[in-house]
């Protein structure tokens, strides 16, 4: 079995989030996911979540190319979670370009395009009617 893992907050889901978690699932047979615990998002984003991390989990999780979810509590815990979910490929959004190079000792690094025009943050202005 080829592992891939990615990681994201994926508050307020939307298509650049499957976008990006089924081009993840293309590069192996088996597709995990790290979503942000509510305290990692904190100190990552300016303010907090719409959905709590475990609505967010649930979300995840319910997708057919997710396999396993688990709450990503820390970012320094990268190397912790590839090892433990035997992870052959990491895959992230090219917002993250050159961050996780560190990791190509054990596993493939790639980052793939974001949807372009997209975003939560442009959703909740929309929503909310900035
Ligand atoms: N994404 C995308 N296109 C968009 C928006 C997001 O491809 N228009 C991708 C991001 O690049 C990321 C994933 O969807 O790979 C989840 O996005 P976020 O929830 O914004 O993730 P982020 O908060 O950057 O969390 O450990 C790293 C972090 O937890 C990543």
């Amino acid at each position: 079995v080829r592992t891939v893992i990615t990681f994201g907050t994926f508050d307020v889901f939307h298509v650049g989030h499957l976008r990006m978690i089924e081009r993840a699932a293309s590069y192996g047979d088996r597709l995990v996911v790290g979503v942000s615990a509510d305290a990692l998002n904190r100190v990552k984003k300016d303010r907090e979540p719409v959905f709590t991390e475990s609505e967010r989990l649930a979300i995840v999780g319910a997708l057919k190319p997710v396999d396993e979810v688990f709450v990503e509590e820390s970012l320094e815990l990268k190397r912790h979670y590839i090892e433990k979910y035997s992870a052959d490929v990491l895959v992230m959004g090219d917002d993250w370009t050159g961050r996780f190079d560190e990791f190509a000792d054990i596993c493939e690094v790639r980052y793939l395009p974001r949807t372009p025009a997209i975003s939560t943050t442009a959703l909740i202005e929309k929503i909310s009617g900035q």
